[in-house]
């Protein structure tokens, strides 16, 4: 078993990862910036270190500062959380190199499903279904503009080193074609330091559904089921649901083959998730894997009664999974809001503060994660995300009621403090969202010119696709 933990991470994740190492009779090292000095996780952990001033790249992203941490404190273990060296292959490796056990999956397998056309490879070569696409970068417009004809418009071309929705572009027609491709490789090298492209058919109105698998070093491998993810502006999810509405169980069930079959092929270890889109003909297409505990994983948890770090840090610590797939039921229904400082009136800009007011919702079946508290002052310079707000219910209409309760309740302010509250509530009044017939278009039209003076359910003509921006999730 592990003894100690460092947590490379900040935030709510930081704080949830301590719970689950105490609980454990794990102890935990927290690293901290000097803008994060009075988050909760500093005086929850047993030791605390600074790594660096507030800028990430000075202290969540400077791994010869998170390493040295861990060395100092003598932790055999670093959870890297999500976002930030999560799914890092160079940080994976250093840590390996400098005896610490990194609570993910090996490098190579990090380093292999990073690069989105070696992974399609991959998991093609292992049965799984893909949108028509290229196996290997793209290098030339000439050949960009050939394979999108042989594919047929509209296509997508996105980044090789990109994934999570950074650096895509879609492309309607072939007039627009070689510009798009020149601006997604200038795209790709800025954002990823890597220019490489590829094309693949663009699928409009899907559903974004992923399956959470668990495998540990011996050879076995469970799924826990699937999450509904449609709900995302600018690929930040805000709505995240498990199991995913009104998906046949067969289908359900061949994704969750198909992921085993593609963590196999990739000779994954830990928690990952396997990303598909749905399309309205229920077929169902590989994305990409996330080598990582994801944001939306305590839905799964509720669902399912496992706790996802806890299997995490066993199976890292070379413990062999402790029940089998018969063993793993599911019950209920949970839905899971993200609760960001950002003014929705002013596109979402984010607006954190000093929070005067911070008073979570309680009652039944309501679990929050976040690091907020009475008092305290949200720093400006990391990702938006304050709360995660979850419920538990039997069926899926008694939870979304149960959400807008909660919602109801969540009392934030401050000054200059704005939240995506009153937003969640609008998109859970939504028609379609209520029958669990929504897609990832969902948010654009709540969002979209005149959203405001349309009913809601009313569908409008999509937006123009525009360059997507950074998320650190
Ligand atoms: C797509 C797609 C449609 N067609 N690829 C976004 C996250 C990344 N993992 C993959 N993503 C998508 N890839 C093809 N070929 C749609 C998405 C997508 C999306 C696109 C625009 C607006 C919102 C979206 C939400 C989820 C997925």
């Amino acid at each position: 078993m592990l003894r100690k933990v460092l947590i490379a991470n900040r935030g709510e994740i930081a704080l949830r990862i301590a719970r689950t190492c105490r609980e454990m009779g794990v102890r935990t090292v927290a690293v901290y910036s000097t803008q994060d000095r009075d988050s909760p996780v500093v005086s929850y952990a047993d030791e605390a270190v600074h790594i660096g001033p507030g800028p990430a790249k000075k202290s969540y992203l400077n791994i010869p500062a998170v390493v040295e941490a861990a060395l100092q404190t003598g932790a055999d273990a670093v959870h890297p959380g999500y976002g930030f060296l999560s799914e890092d292959a160079d940080f994976a490796e250093v840590c390996r190199d400098n005896g610490l056990v990194f609570v993910g999956p090996p490098p190579e397998v990090i380093a292999l499903l990073g690069d989105k056309t070696a992974a399609r490879r991959l998991m093609t070569d292992a049965g799984l279904p893909l949108l028509p696409g290229s196996l290997d970068p793209v290098r030339t417009e000439a050949e960009a503009q050939e394979l999108a004809d042989a594919i047929g418009y509209p296509v997508i071309i996105k980044a090789a080193a990109g994934g999570g929705g950074r650096g895509m572009r879609v492309v309607h027609d072939r007039a627009a074609l070689a510009r798009a491709h020149r601006e997604t490789v200038t795209g790709a090298r800025a954002l990823f330091g890597d220019p490489r492209v590829y094309v693949e058919r663009y699928l409009g109105a899907a559903r974004h559904v992923e399956i959470q698998i668990l495998c540990d070093g011996h050879g076995n491998g469970v799924h826990l089921g699937a999450r509904d993810c449609s709900v995302q502006r600018r690929h930040q999810k805000l709505v995240e649901e498990c199991p995913a509405p009104g998906l046949p169980a067969e289908l359900v069930d061949r994704m969750s083959q198909a992921a085993l079959a593609g963590a196999k092929a990739a000779g994954y270890v830990g928690a990952g998730t396997f990303e598909f889109l749905v399309g309205p003909d229920l077929q169902f297409h590989f994305m990409e894997v996330n080598c990582r505990i994801q944001v939306e994983h305590p839905v799964t948890e509720m669902v399912t009664g496992i706790d996802l770090v806890r299997e995490q840090l066993r199976v890292a610590a070379g413990d062999r999974l402790g029940f089998t797939q018969e063993q793993v039921a599911f019950r209920g229904v949970s839905v899971e809001c993200r609760i960001n400082v950002e003014d929705p009136a002013r596109d979402f800009a984010p607006a954190p503060g000093h929070l005067t007011e911070f008073t979570p919702p309680g009652g039944p079946f309501v679990r929050v994660d976040t690091h907020g508290r009475p008092g305290y002052r949200v720093p400006p310079d990391y990702d938006s995300l304050l709360a995660k707000l979850l419920v538990w219910a039997p069926d899926r209409e008694q939870a979304i009621a149960r959400m807008d309760r909660a919602l109801e309740e969540f009392r934030i302010d401050g000054p200059g403090v704005h939240t995506t509250i009153g937003f969640l509530r609008r998109v859970l009044a939504e028609e379609d969202f209520r029958a669990g017939t929504h897609s990832t278009a969902i948010v654009d039209r709540l969002t979209g010119p005149g959203a405001q003076a349309h009913a809601p359910g009313r569908r409008l003509a999509p937006p123009t696709p525009s360059p997507v921006e950074v998320s650190h999730v």
